[in-house]
C-alpha cells in the first residue's frame, strides 16, 4: 500500500515550495507535517538558492483549516498518558515562530480556507495573497479553545476592538475584508497564481530588500476584491468588544442594535470558559513579544488538555458526533470563576520558553 505524503516540499529555479497534502481533512495540520516542517525550514533559510518560500494548500476547498484536532480527542479518549496533546502544540508553536523570524519572503498563496492552524502558518509570514475562495476565521471559541498559534500576537494589533470581535465570534473573513482589516497583503483571482509563481521563480528576489521585490512581482497580479463589509460595522464594533469583562460587552450587545442582537446568538453558542480566556489571553498578549505571546499560549493550551476541560467537549459536539450541541461546563458566563480562568495562565512543567 502506498499512502500520499501529508505534505510536499519541492524546490523549483528559487522557490521552496510546500503544499499540505490532506485534501480530504481540508490540509488539517497533523504533528507529522509540522515535523517535516522543523526538517527543512532551517535548511532553507540557510540555502543560498533559495530565495522565497512558497506555502499553498491541495485540492480546491481549504489552504489549511487548522490543527487535526480530531487528533488530539481521539488520543485523549483512547490513550490518556499520551504525548500527542504535549508535543503538538509545542512543535506547532516553534514552527509558528519560526515563521515569523523567517529571514525570507514567507509568502501564503490562500486559495480556501484559512482556519486556526492555517492561520499560524500564514499570518505571521511577509506576504499573505487571498483569493475569490479565501475565508479566513479564528473559530476556537466553539469548540472551547482559544485562538492561538500566535492569535494572541497579531489579533491584538488589528485596529481597534476588530481582533477581540473576531476572536470570541470567530466571524469569518472574505478577502476583501482581510486586505481591509491588513490579514492579508493582496487579492490575486486563483487562476493567476499559477503566473504569480512562474514570475516569483523568474524575479531577481536576492539581497536586503527581498520582501519590497516580492511586494514588486505581487502587484503585477493584485486585482481589486471589492468592497469590503467591516467598514459599515466597525462603528458597532468598537463600541460593542472593546474594554471591559465578558459581562460587560454581553451588557454593550443587549442594549445596542439588531446587529448587535445576533452577536449574542453566536456568543451563546461559544464555550463561556473558552471566551473568558480569550479575552484575558488578548488583554496579556497586548504588546509583548512574539515570543512572550507564544509562552502564553502554550500555558494556556495546556490547560484545555487537561481531563474535562470544555475543548473536548467541543471537537466531539462540532467534529466527531457533529451533534452541534456541546454540554459547556461551566454552562454560563456567570458560572465561570476568575479562579478558573486564573488556571489557564499558570506555568506549565515543560513551559515552552524562547531564549
Ligand atoms: C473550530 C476550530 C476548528 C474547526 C472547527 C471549529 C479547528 C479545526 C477544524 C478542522 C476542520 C476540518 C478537519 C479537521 C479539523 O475545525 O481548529 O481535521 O478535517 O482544525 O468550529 O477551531
Amino acid at each position: 500500500m502506498t499512502s500520499e505524503p501529508e505534505i510536499l516540499f519541492d524546490v523549483q529555479q528559487g522557490l521552496g515550495l510546500i503544499t499540505l497534502n490532506r485534501p480530504k481533512a481540508l490540509n488539517a495540520l497533523t504533528l507529522d507535517m509540522i515535523r517535516e516542517m522543523e526538517q527543512v525550514l532551517p535548511a532553507w533559510e540557510n540555502d543560498s538558492a533559495i530565495k522565497a518560500v512558497i506555502v499553498r494548500g491541495a485540492g480546491d476547498r481549504a489552504f489549511c483549516a487548522g490543527g487535526d484536532v480530531a487528533g488530539l480527542y481521539r488520543e485523549m479518549r483512547d490513550d490518556p498518558s499520551g504525548t500527542l496533546r504535549r508535543d503538538f502544540f509545542r512543535e506547532e508553536y516553534i514552527i509558528n515562530r519560526r515563521i515569523y523570524r523567517y529571514r525570507k519572503p514567507w509568502i501564503s498563496l490562500i486559495d480556501g480556507i484559512d482556519m486556526g492552524g492555517g492561520v499560524g502558518l500564514s499570518a505571521h509570514g511577509s506576504h499573505s495573497i487571498a483569493t475569490e475562495k479565501f475565508m479566513f476565521a479564528m473559530p476556537e471559541t466553539a469548540i472551547g479553545l482559544f485562538p492561538d498559534v500566535g492569535g494572541g500576537y497579531f489579533l491584538c494589533r488589528l485596529r481597534g476592538a476588530l481582533g477581540v470581535f473576531l476572536a470570541l465570534t470567530g466571524h469569518r473573513l472574505r478577502a476583501a475584508d482581510a486586505l481591509w482589516a491588513g490579514i492579508v497583503q493582496a487579492y490575486v483571482p486563483g487562476a493567476k497564481l499559477p503566473e504569480l509563481v512562474a514570475a516569483l521563480d523568474a524575479a531577481d528576489l536576492a539581497g536586503e530588500s527581498s520582501r519590497r521585490k516580492v511586494d514588486g512581482v505581487i502587484a503585477q497580479f493584485a486585482e481589486d476584491p471589492g468592497a469590503p463589509s467591516l467598514p459599515a460595522i466597525i462603528e458597532d464594533i468598537d463600541r460593542c468588544f472593546s474594554g471591559g469583562t465578558l459581562q460587560e460587552i454581553v451588557t454593550k450587545l443587549r442594549a445596542h442594535n439588531e446587529w448587535a442582537q445576533k452577536q449574542l446568538d453566536v456568543l451563546a453558542k461559544m464555550s463561556p470558559t473558552a471566551m473568558k480566556v480569550t479575552l484575558e489571553q488578548l488583554r496579556r498578549c497586548a504588546n509583548r513579544s512574539f515570543e512572550d505571546t507564544m509562552t502564553i499560549e502554550y500555558r494556556i493550551v495546556q490547560a484545555c488538555m487537561r481531563p474535562g476541560h470544555d475543548f473536548f467537549e467541543g471537537v466531539r459536539a462540532l467534529l466527531i458526533d457533529k451533534d452541534q450541541n456541546p454540554k459547556w461546563n461551566p454552562p454560563t458566563i456567570e458560572g465561570v470563576t476568575a479562579q478558573m480562568v486564573e488556571a489557564h495562565f499558570e506555568p506549565v512543567a515543560n513551559d515552552l520558553v524562547f531564549e
